[in-house]
């Protein structure tokens, strides 16, 4: 398999054949008015990359010249050899909802022709993708003809759910990041964004700032801190998004086949919502407690005993499920610290209750395990081990292995409850681990920006990590051996401790989130590192043509 497709399609076999030569004016010929969008993307998109101006044709007889043609069929081999078994539908959950959507699609390179066939606009979508990745990776023989060799592909996602959680609380971006972000969702064929809006540095949603359009958390004493322009200042716990930016991003998302998945992060990680909402102290939800032996840290969490809390909470809901129209919403859960157990399970009970009522299924971080389980709950696992820094003393070694002997308490209490896991797992998940690998130009002529980042970008709690580790893992192994049918989804996380702009961020999403996407689209058989190192190697240069800042790790040989 030689090509530059990621995540590696199911079969792809090249035919040896000429291929097909993109050049100015090609058509691109379709019949069915619904994806007449994708279309007009698909063309702007490679003009971008390559400045070739395609030609999009709606209906019409079949063009006699040499064309690209899309229809919207069931996904077949065409005039091959018998068809292979239909490839098997996704494991895991559908963000949307529902049954799993058909991403499947099948695409032939010949002499002449590009036949893109899919049954649900969807696997058009993905199909696309792909030969957009085919063309931008080509080595290009000259600026009017882009060739492409002959291959037959026929491809399918091995789970449903396919993600990135996105830290909007310790670092704002913009709506249009995020809109930067979503794109590069798509080029992966990742279908969730999870936006974690809360956290105890930022409150993200404008329900609850003073000031903010709409009713604001509507109690007297909310006059709260001086608050900045929505979107308009990066500092943590001043910007926080507008109703109608969320609303804007959903339909973003939504064009690209992308469901946003919000979290509100509750009853831990909440100092920021208690600084706008004082009368949410209860005298005892604000606690110091023993991090290390001597060390002690500050903790706030939701009081479950105090009725402004579920107040607050039914509101603060029902504004997000207003906002976000996917069947999920995620009430984050996780490092319930100095809280009491009790407080604690009272407390999830309660608001998945609460999200319930509003007609949306909750989904919590592993943690919320520890309020017990039922057959509609979802729980996203993240702790499943951590490497720590040579460096790091006995005392943190101590605390960190008590609290992943707490999370093996979940993954027990996940498996007896054989609910859904969405896979998280933070040494192959968790993008701000720091990078091993050392900068390419290092030396002379180095790059001083790629030299900074990579000393200070990551959160040092953890070993520094190459791509190559990050990337060798099995998602059907998460919970240990004989739970594969439980893992329901993959996604990635950022979390932006470290990260203080757009070029930050997108320096720890590449090379690593390729890597994730691989492992929740591709079948396992396609896994080895040297592979996907090549096709991400041809990568850097979609990443240039984005303006996108990227590791240039020197493991891998980017052309
Ligand atoms: C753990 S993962 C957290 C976050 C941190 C992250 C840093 C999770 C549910 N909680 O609050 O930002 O580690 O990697």
């Amino acid at each position: 398999m030689d090509h530059a497709v990621i995540p590696a399609p199911a079969r792809f076999d090249t035919t040896g054949g000429p291929g097909f030569a993109f050049r100015p004016g090609t058509v691109v010929a379709y019949a069915d008015t619904p994806i007449a969008p994708m279309v007009g993307r698909f063309c702007t998109q490679i003009a971008r990359r390559t400045g070739l101006r395609l030609a999009p044709v709606h209906g019409g007889p079949a063009p006699a010249g040499p064309s690209v043609t899309i229809e919207l069929a069931a996904a077949r081999e065409p005039a091959g050899p018998p068809a292979p078994a239909a490839l098997p539908m996704p494991a895991g959950l559908s963000p949307g909802g529902g049954d799993p959507p058909d991403e499947s699609y099948s695409l032939v390179v010949e002499n002449g022709r590009v036949l893109l066939l899919a049954a649900e606009p969807v696997g058009v979508a993905r199909g696309l993708t792909t030969l957009i990745q085919l063309v931008a990776a080509a080595p290009s023989a000259s600026a009017d003809e882009i060739r492409v060799p002959g291959a037959r592909i026929l491809d399918a996602p091995r789970y449903a759910w396919r993600g990135l959680s996105l830290d909007v609380a310790r670092a704002f971006f913009t709506v249009e990041e995020i809109r930067r972000v979503i794109d590069l969702l798509e080029l992966y064929k990742l279908n969730v964004l999870h936006l974690h809006l809360t956290d105890d540095q930022a409150w993200r949603l404008a329900f609850g700032h003073p000031g903010a359009s709409g009713p604001a958390f509507g109690h007297p004493g909310a006059s709260g801190p001086a608050l900045g322009q929505p979107g308009a200042s990066p500092e943590p716990g001043a910007a926080f998004y507008r109703d109608e930016d969320l609303t804007e991003l959903v339909g973003y998302a939504a064009d690209r086949f992308v469901t946003i998945v919000p979290e509100v992060d509750t009853p831990g990680h909440a100092s920021a919502l208690l600084g706008l909402r004082p009368d949410l102290k209860s005298g005892r939800n604000e606690v110091e407690y023993e991090f290390l032996p001597g060390h002690r840290r500050r903790a706030v969490w939701l009081d479950p005993e105090l009725p402004a809390t579920f107040e607050l909470m039914e509101q603060v809901l029902a504004r997000v499920a207003a906002i976000f129209p996917g069947p999920y919403l995620h009430i984050g859960a996780d490092e319930p610290r100095g809280m009491p157990d009790e407080d604690y399970v009272s407390y999830v009970r309660r608001l998945r209750h609460l999200v319930r009522i509003l007609g949306r299924q909750p989904l919590g971080w592993q943690e919320s395990a520890r309020a017990g389980l039922g057959p509609d709950d979802v729980v996203q696992y993240w702790l499943t081990g951590l490497d720590l820094p040579a460096s790091a003393p006995p005392q943190v070694r101590a605390q960190v292995e008590a609290e992943v002997a707490l999370s093996r308490r979940d993954a027990e209490t996940v498996a007896a409850a054989s609910v859904p896991v969405i896979a998280s797992p933070l040494g192959h998940c968790y993008l701000d681990v720091p990078y091993a690998d050392p900068p390419a130009d290092a030396g002379a002529g180095a790059d001083a920006a790629q030299a900074d980042r990579h000393g200070r970008l990551g959160l040092r709690v953890y070993a520094p990590k190459s791509i190559a580790e990050s990337f060798r893992w099995e998602p059907a192994e998460t919970l240990g051996p004989g739970r594969a049918a439980q893992v329901a989804g993959v996604e990635a996380a950022i979390w932006a401790e470290t990260i203080s702009g757009f070029d930050d961020l997108s320096f720890l999403l590449l090379p690593r989130l390729p890597g994730v996407a691989h492992r929740a689209w591709s079948d396992p058989r396609h896994g080895d590192w040297a592979g996907h190192r090549d096709r991400l190697a041809r990568h850097g240069r979609l990443w240039a043509q984005d303006g996108l800042t990227y590791f240039r790790a020197a493991t891998v040989d980017w052309t």
